[in-house]
């Protein structure tokens, strides 16, 4: 059973008899890799697979969430595939299977980070024309993220730090046979993009260029960037720098996401605000942050803050997340799956089941009654109402439940301006040169942006314990 149970109160509700029975839920992940072995022991019943190509045992471990919450509910699954057109697919998938909640743990890099994309603008149409409960993971990106102005140090670069600091850069621990991943995006159209910024890795102590990116073919019109190197070498202390290639293209504002497969970002320059995007930014899906199950009252440092700030076509600001729910979660680890089970990708089943299990017994109520009697229930925590860090505050069944029950569900209203946008932005392809077959360009002759970074005495050596969070090819993050 999760421990994120009690946290929510929905022990409780199955103690006054509510099970989910009629809800059929969906979910949208890498795999249900050791699905056997779950129900076996009896830690999953039946499931409807409808896709399960690529593997993966994080579906498993979301399914199991759900299963100890909403016990009677019906589950489905369908694995995320390659890109956004599959990922629609998956969810036009189960709405036709007859789910009516649906939760991912899916995050798609190659979205744009400053308008709308090709996910979102699906799925608002879904939830306008569908009787529909949407849920997804905010993101593990809240300590991994930067978002800043445009400005260039009298060496070239970008000062991360805005004040002309000695510590200008993102700064990571990348132990040996780790990866370091980093994806940029600057304020200028999908389709239309003039300037050019490239991403640079070196050795902040000596200096030593490690990679630095390319633009892509595929890229060429749109404003992004994407480096993934792998250290082939001895564990290092490295620098992520980023310069304009060419011309900026008027571009103002950068945003990028890091993502360690080991070591870890330090926080120097990090800016956790701001940093939702993609379908996650959509007003109606329910976007989740965590809080540890054992800390309930506190957010994880990696959790997603918002708002989203789209540039294009207009500036809109969009408020996220909008519920925090338990993450460090026990599962059974079936499929080689890690347990204790954390990040976002942990909080949101734990929604999606609540939703479900106090669905079952509302069932006349719509998907908006039931969003809104989701947030007007919450728990507050943070600063007073509704923040950019705990959305509404921690998820409470019993209190949901008895707003369903009443008459009137006093709720928050949650409207945002709607923008067309259409463009679908392709994966990447691997350039010059390979580092572990992945996309990077050794080049000796790249111009040392500065002088060795001296890190901290006061910095901690060892890798800290990590979210469970995994970079895939075809540009997309479990969170
Ligand atoms: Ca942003
Ligand atoms: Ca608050």
């Amino acid at each position: 059973m999760t421990t994120g149970d009690a946290v929510m109160g929905t022990d409780v509700l199955r103690a006054q008899g509510l099970t989910g029975a009629g809800i059929r839920i969906g979910v949208i992940s890498d795999g249900v890799d050791g699905i056997g072995s779950s129900q076996t022991s009896g830690d999953l019943d039946r499931v409807w697979v409808l896709s399960d190509e690529h593997g993966g045992g994080e579906g498993t471990a979301m399914l199991e969430i759900i299963h100890d919450v909403a016990p009677q509910a019906e589950l489905y699954f369908h694995d995320n595939g390659g890109n956004a057109s599959d990922f629609n697919r998956a969810i036009d998938n189960l709405v036709a299977a007859g789910c009516t909640v649906i939760v991912d743990d899916i995050t798609w890099l190659n979205q744009p980070f400053f308008e709308k994309g090709e996910i979102a603008d699906h799925l608002e149409n879904l939830l306008t024309t569908h009787r529909l409960v949407y849920v997804t993971s905010a993101g593990n990106y809240g300590d991994a993220h930067y978002q800043g102005s445009v400005k260039i140090n009298s060496r070239g670069y970008q000062d991360f730090s805005g004040t002309g600091s000695a510590h200008p850069y993102l700064y990571a621990y990348v132990p040996s046979g780790g990866a370091l991943s980093v994806y940029m995006q600057w304020d200028e159209p999908f389709g239309s993009a003039k300037g050019d910024f490239d991403i640079l890795i070196f050795d902040s102590r000596t200096g030593l260029p490690l990679a630095r990116s390319v633009r892509q073919y595929e890229y060429q019109s749109d404003p992004c960037e994407k480096l993934v190197w792998i250290n082939g070498g001895v564990s290092r202390d490295v620098a992520i720098a980023v310069c304009p290639n060419g011309g900026t293209g008027g571009a103002r504002t950068l945003e990028l996401f890091t993502h360690l497969t080991a070591g870890k970002m330090w926080p120097d320059n990090i800016v956790a605000f701001d940093g939702i995007w993609g379908h996650q930014a959509v007003p109606d899906v329910i976007t989740v942050a965590a809080v540890n199950a054992s800390t309930p009252d506190t957010i994880e440092s990696y959790s997603s803050r918002g708002p989203v700030t789209y540039l294009f076509p207009n500036r809109t600001v969009i408020q996220k997340p909008d519920i925090s729910a338990p993450d460090c979660v026990e599962v059974t680890g079936s499929g080689r799956f890690v347990s204790s089970f954390s990040g976002t990708s942990a909080a949101a089943p734990h929604i999606a089941a609540l939703c479900a299990l106090i669905w079952s017994a509302h069932p006349d109520r719509s998907p908006a009654e039931i969003r809104s009697a989701l947030y007007s229930s919450a728990v507050d925590l943070g600063t007073p109402g509704r923040d950019n860090v705990y959305g509404w505050g921690r998820a409470n069944g019993p209190t949901m439940n008895a707003l369903l029950a009443g008459s009137a569900i006093p709720g928050p209203a949650a409207v945002a301006t709607r923008s067309p946008f259409e463009k679908f932005y392709p994966k990447g392809a691997p350039t010059s040169g390979s580092i572990g077959g992945l996309i990077v360009r050794q080049d000796a002759s790249i111009p040392v942006p500065d002088s060795p970074y001296p890190l901290p005495t006061a910095y901690p050596r060892k890798p800290p314990t990590k979210p469970y969070t995994r970079w895939y090819p075809g540009d997309r993050w479990a969170s």
